[in-house]
């Protein structure tokens, strides 16, 4: 039977797309997006679109409800950057938005729950390199130990209610459709806008700041994949990490350069060079691939002829 499905934070950089893709695979009116306010002209045009605010627990309810909502994709979330600067506002999004959505689960409203966390989970004490699935999680930004906390609750009312909620360690998310906002990632997106508008862009992080990060459309394909898996293969209950690409605002740079010449980047690190700092530069995601397939097809040069091409469409 098809689902219906309701997106909250529908409007966002993977909302967006996310909504989209499902859209195009259980059809437009089953899929009911939703956001604090409304978002492209794409998404809008595509099917159902209800306003509603995340952290209000009687207007998600009132829409699971109304729409007879079998699963619900919470996408809303305050990221880094924007939660160093709003610490209590940050927390509770992150926090109660993701109560809300459990606590419907936990009460058979709906079936199925994806939420998704973040490479912030892990902090300084972690190992950088190919950070294994169960590490040492000390994470030292707002956003990081709400994302941690989240994990902890998922895998809380699974093992206690049942409840069935399925949750990825998105790295840096790269795409053209919707511009990121907030956070320490975004400059590898931004990157390619100013590469095309004045060819030549100043980086955020230092030259040599390494991250792992991943084209939307893999990012996508993970996120349905996941969900679509047979329950008895989801083994981790907190969340998966996930991997495709590492790189560094160099090798960002050379990759256009190939496709732009003249291109040229300079460095001025700010505060989120901390944040950075403190996160994998690499992910072991072993335990995706074994226990549901993941695997990525995005490497830096295709997404990079892929987003500059994607820009000159859609913006330009
Ligand atoms: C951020 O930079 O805050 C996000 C993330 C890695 O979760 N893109």
């Amino acid at each position: 039977m098809t689902p219906k499905i309701l997106i909250i934070g529908a409007c966002g950089q993977i909302g967006t797309e996310l909504t989209l893709a499902l859209r195009q695979k259980v059809g437009n009116n089953n899929v009911i997006a939703s956001d604090i306010r409304e978002g492209n002209e794409e998404l809008m045009a595509s099917g159902p679109f209800e306003i509603a605010d995340a952290t209000n627990f009687e207007q998600i309810q009132d829409l699971v409800m109304h729409h007879e909502i079998d699963e619900v994709y919470l996408m809303a979330a305050m990221l880094s950057a924007t939660a160093e600067k709003f610490p209590m506002k940050g927390w509770a999004l992150n926090m109660n938005s993701l109560f809300h959505v459990l606590n419907l689960a936990k009460d058979k409203k709906i079936s199925k729950v994806f939420w998704p966390s973040s490479i912030a989970v892990f902090g300084p004490t972690t190992p950088k390199h190919d950070t294994p699935q169960t590490t040492i999680m000390e994470p030292t930004t707002v956003y990081g130990i709400s994302k941690q906390a989240g994990e902890r609750w998922c895998e809380y009312y699974h093992r206690k209610f049942g409840v069935d909620v399925r949750s990825i360690r998105y790295p840096g998310l790269i795409s053209y459709k919707t511009l990121p906002g907030g956070g320490t990632t975004d400059y590898a997106v931004e990157i390619y806008h100013e590469a095309l508008k004045n060819g030549k862009y100043t980086s955020f992080l230092s030259k040599e700041t390494e991250l792992p990060m991943m084209f939307m459309d893999d990012a996508i394909r993970a996120t349905i994949s996941l969900m679509e898996a047979p329950a008895e293969n989801v083994k981790v209950r907190s969340s998966y990490n996930l991997s495709a690409l590492n790189f560094t605002p160099d090798t960002l740079a050379e990759a256009i350069k190939k496709e732009i010449p003249e291109f040229e980047i300079s460095y001025n690190p700010d505060f989120r060079q901390a944040i950075a700092d403190s996160w994998p530069s690499s992910i072991d995601d072993s335990r995706a691939r074994e226990d549901w397939g993941w695997k990525h097809e995005f490497d830096l040069q295709k997404m990079t002829t892929r987003m500059l091409d994607g820009i000159r469409e859609v913006h330009q």
